[in-house]
């Protein structure tokens, strides 16, 4: 039975779920971000940050999956060839390997690469769409946006990492082309406490500039009463 319409607590203010038009899309819970050893972490980075995030998306992946709803996975990459690699995003860090090298993982941020790849954890289900993105937002050079139209989906619960970078500009991106956003706090993070704090506070600032927060335990309990 597909979930029906509830009021979820949310701020600034609830936020009213239907469920049959919205896609839950997980940002980049990619391996080489998460996974101890990974390029995240080789460029200095605490990926335990990042991993308190993977239970909570493990919980409402499933339920959400349960529910018969709509599933979306992100992946940020690039072609073997490095031909969608702006040479400005090539070129900025200044740290010795960066995008397309050799990495702990493969060659960092190509697609086929084990580190591109999603964590076990999450990894998308059969008939789950996975949108492989050059850039940080998740419309930016995709057919993300096509999908959904086809699908009626008007709604983004937007999940993943991190919170600053990909989160916020996918957030964005889908605001200004006339998606609702919901952010849930605990299925995303940032290896910066402080700027996962101050990205949800700039989507939900000013009566909601961006979108609504909220948190999965919410999402969880409006799926389970039906
Ligand atoms: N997915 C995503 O946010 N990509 C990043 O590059 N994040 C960083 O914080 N580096």
């Amino acid at each position: 039975m597909q979930a029906k319409s509830s009021t979820v607590p949310a701020e600034p203010y609830p936020f009213e779920l239907r469920p049959a038009e919205c896609a839950l899309l997980i940002i980049d819970m990619q391996r080489d971000f998460l996974e101890p050893g990974g390029f995240g972490e080789m460029l200095g980075n605490d990926v335990s940050q990042l991993r308190r995030t993977i239970e909570p998306n493990r919980r409402l992946l499933a339920a959400w999956r349960a529910a018969g709803l709509l599933a979306m996975h992100t992946r940020e990459g690039h072609r073997p060839d490095l031909s969608d690699l702006p040479p400005s995003k090539k070129a900025r860090g200044r740290s010795k390997t960066s995008i397309g090298d050799k990495g702990p993982m493969g060659r960092i941020l190509v697609r086929g690469e084990a580190g591109h790849d999603i964590i076990p954890e999450l990894y998308p289900a059969a008939g789950e769409p996975v949108i492989d993105k050059p850039g940080k937002g998740a419309f930016y050079q995709t057919d993300l946006e096509l999908m959904l139209k086809n699908r009626e989906i008007d709604t983004l619960l937007v999940c993943g990492v991190t919170t600053e970078v990909c989160v916020n500009t996918t957030v964005r991106e889908a605001n200004d082309r006339g998606f609702r956003c919901i952010v849930l706090s605990d299925c995303c993070a940032s290896y910066f406490p402080e700027f996962h704090a101050a990205g949800l506070a700039m989507i939900k600032a000013q009566g909601g500039i961006f979108g609504w927060v909220t948190a999965s335990p919410h999402v969880l309990a409006a799926l389970d009463s039906h």
